[in-house]
């Protein structure tokens, strides 16, 4: 088992973070892991925020020599902005902000000051699942999987993916712009879109997706609704900040076609294996990943912080109010999708943790190995007949 835990307040000193079920033994790049940090800060359409901030990782438990112990990880990253904060009287916060935690919040916790529900309802958290995800990557990588992201439209312009490119391909073209866009047709697009929304004083929002390769087939389970794979993998992504929707595959696609043009038909080649020519069902059968690609979908809503005043109610007064702007984000789907891979990152590192076991890294290597494949001579069949044999009625 995988879990972890992440603390902080946006603007308080540091974010902390425990990833605890880590095997020992797995070489820690550092480097990589805070290339994994500037990834989730580069993304155009940010606030000044980002410009202050550059996201270092500290490890000081559970990592030693280069090496993970099998003991639990503990992550600081500093928050730099915080030298700004401390020591000075803060404006009280009373009128809440739509679309934020801002009211909910105080309604379940009784803040007397909203900013208390806005420190940690932050998006800034999500550097402390960067740093989760970019472990958990390494132990995926380490097992033959790749992750990567790109964004399929900010507002209403979408990038056209129909060209026969492959993932590795959209993943490159991804990360050699400042949209995460996969193909050039709608780059320039977006980069207007999102400079026409800042000089608007508002906010947009759009779709990411992330893909997984190189997972074996028989991850996750049929048998019981909290083992199915794409359902954890569709809630770690949509506890993102302001993602609303999640598909695995086309599914909303798939929705409105017949089955005979959705489910991805099987064949066998000449070594015996079963293949797909398509891959509609995103990865997944049953709960159960076929050892395709895995893909799975994001819909970001428009940040909620909008320069140009909402309205809202000043709950100090109790008279209708204008919102006061905080500095934030104008579009931050470029960056979510680093965020959504260190999401899935997390929840396929449980999965293979889960089906190999294993206390060294060296263990889970040999065990995923051995795993049964999509292949006729790991599946050998009874073929007679049999009953329902349930024991005496
Ligand atoms: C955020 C508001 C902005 C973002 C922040 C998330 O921060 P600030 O209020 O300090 O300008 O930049 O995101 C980060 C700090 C980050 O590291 O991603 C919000 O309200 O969610």
């Amino acid at each position: 088992m995988i879990r972890f835990l992440t603390a902080g307040e946006s603007h308080g000193p540091e974010l902390t973070a425990i990833v605890e079920g880590m095997p020992a033994g797995l070489a820690l790049d550092m480097e990589a892991l805070n290339r994994q940090m500037a990834r989730r800060q580069k993304g155009y359409g940010s606030g000044g925020r980002m410009k202050i901030e550059r996201d270092q990782l500290h490890l000081t438990a559970g990592y030693m020599n280069g090496h993970t112990t099998g003991g639990p990880i503990a992550i600081r990253i500093p928050n730099l902005d915080y030298v700004k904060w401390q020591d000075r009287d803060i404006p009280p916060m009373t009128i809440p902000r739509p679309g934020h935690a801002d009211l909910t919040g105080a309604i379940k916790y009784g803040y007397r000051e909203l900013r208390l529900s806005l420190e940690r309802a932050s998006a800034r958290e999500t550097a402390a699942r960067v740093a989760v995800g970019a472990i958990c990557r390494q132990m995926l990588e380490a097992l033959g999987i790749t992750i990567g992201s790109y964004v399929l439209s900010i507002g209403d312009v979408e990038a056209d993916i129909s060209a026969d490119l492959t993932y590795e391909e959209r993943f490159k073209f991804a990360e050699s712009n400042d949209i995460r866009c996969p193909t050039p047709d709608a780059l320039e697009l977006m980069r207007q879109r999102i400079r026409a929304i800042m000089e608007a004083k508002d906010t947009l929002g759009g779709v990411f997706e992330v893909v997984l390769l190189g997972a074996p087939p028989g991850l996750g389970s049929h048998v019981h609704w909290d083992r199915r794979l794409d359902a954890r993998l569709l809630w770690s992504m949509s506890s993102i900040h302001a993602v609303k929707g999640v598909e695995i595959g086309p599914a909303f696609a798939n929705a409105a076609r017949p089955g005979s043009e959705v489910h991805d038909e099987i064949f066998r080649d000449d070594e015996g294996n079963l293949i797909r020519q398509t891959n509609r069902s995103g990865g997944f059968e049953g709960g159960i990943t076929t050892g395709e690609a895995i893909v799975i979908r994001a819909a970001m809503k428009p940040i909620s912080t909008v320069l140009n005043p909402r309205r809202s109610v000043d709950l100090a007064s109790g008279s209708a109010a204008e919102t006061v702007y905080e500095r934030s984000d104008f579009c931050a789907v470029p960056r979510a999708a680093v965020v959504g891979e260190a999401m899935i990152s997390i929840t396929m590192a449980e999965a293979i943790k889960e089906k190999l076991g294993g206390d060294t890294l060296a263990e889970m290597r040999d065990r995923l190995a051995t795993l049964r494949l999509a292949r006729l001579k790991d599946l050998p069949m009874d073929n007679e007949p049999w009953r329902f044999g349930y024991g005496a009625e």
